[in-house]
């Protein structure tokens, strides 16, 4: 039994993609009978880089228009499409009795994950890691109005039953929800998949999405995280692509990096980051600005 792989991204995040697809190989190949990626605006040349890491596995479907299922939500996703592509990416995928994993591009996978396809998930739409910031989960759970208690998981990795969520329309109910609430959902698709689920989700062991708070891993804290995992999982916006990143796993990282089309590429200067991050930022409020009122805007 094998699985098969999604993931997306738009122009700005192809190389964190790239090295992350490339992590997959390295280590996990025979177990991955596909993977599909999502180009929102993704040039020609990115895709066929894509391509090119594995001709046999890649599917790449290169996104101008969002799927008409997430027309209802425009207003809300115009700044993040590709997060949001994941709600209806299953979809778009034929559905099988195989897992469908997602992986971020922020990820490395410095493992075989071949076991992920045998997981017995019994009827459960997801199996997934538990959030780290434990301490802010009340709160969190308080704004989606879910039980005090309802275990939250980080949607950085995540393995779809993947016949389960076709079959059960469970895209539509996921944009139905947005469309509900939309302000509740701070975390954006990843407080939606916890709310579709209530807690009735499958523990995966936190080495298959090993991430800490940015707090810990902006000075190189929590190396004991790291050492050994599966999934490494950078989150905060310091990346290892940056040239001021102190992540613990920073080297594990620039390691597989170094055997990419990538390789040759300078890091990202901090101030780049940050202006980047900041024209990001307010683009994003502008858009859904526009968007609230009518206009198209992609
Ligand atoms: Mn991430």
């Amino acid at each position: 039994m094998k699985f098969k792989v999604f993931c997306a991204t738009d122009e700005n995040y192809v190389e964190m993609t790239h090295v992350m697809l490339h992590s997959l190989l390295a280590n996990s190949r025979p177990a991955v009978s596909r993977i599909d990626l999502f180009g929102w605006h993704l040039s020609e040349g990115s895709a066929r880089a894509f391509e090119a890491l594995a001709p046999d596995l890649v599917h790449v479907h290169r996104l101008n228009d969002l799927p008409a299922v997430l027309e209802p939500i425009r207003f809300r996703i115009v700044d993040m499409v590709p997060t949001w592509l994941r709600l209806v990416a299953p979809d778009m995928i034929p559905a099988d009795e195989e897992k469908l994993l997602y992986i971020d591009c922020d990820c490395i996978i410095d493992r075989d994950i071949g076991e992920l396809a045998a997981l017995d998930m019994d009827d459960d739409l997801f199996a997934a890691v538990a959030d780290f910031a434990e301490a802010k989960h009340p709160a969190w759970l308080q704004r989606l109005g879910l039980p005090q208690g309802t275990p939250y998981f980080n949607a950085g990795v995540m393995l779809f039953n993947h016949r389960l969520y076709v079959d059960g329309g469970w895209s539509r109910k996921a944009v139905a929800l947005t469309l509900a609430d939309p302000d509740r959902l701070k975390l954006h698709d990843q407080d939606v998949f916890n709310t579709l689920v209530t807690g009735d989700w499958t523990r995966l062991p936190p080495s298959f999405n090993a991430h800490a708070s940015s707090a810990k891993t902006k000075h190189g804290d929590g190396a004991e995280l790291f050492a050994g995992a599966h999934i490494i999982h950078y989150v905060g916006k310091r990346k290892p692509t940056d040239e001021d990143c102190l992540h613990a796993a920073r080297d594990v990282y620039r390691r597989y990096r170094a055997e990419t089309v990538h390789a040759g590429r300078p890091l990202r200067k901090a101030w780049k980051r940050e202006v980047f991050n900041h024209l990001r930022i307010a683009l994003g409020k502008l858009k859904r600005f526009a968007a609230r009122r009518g206009l198209r805007v992609t």
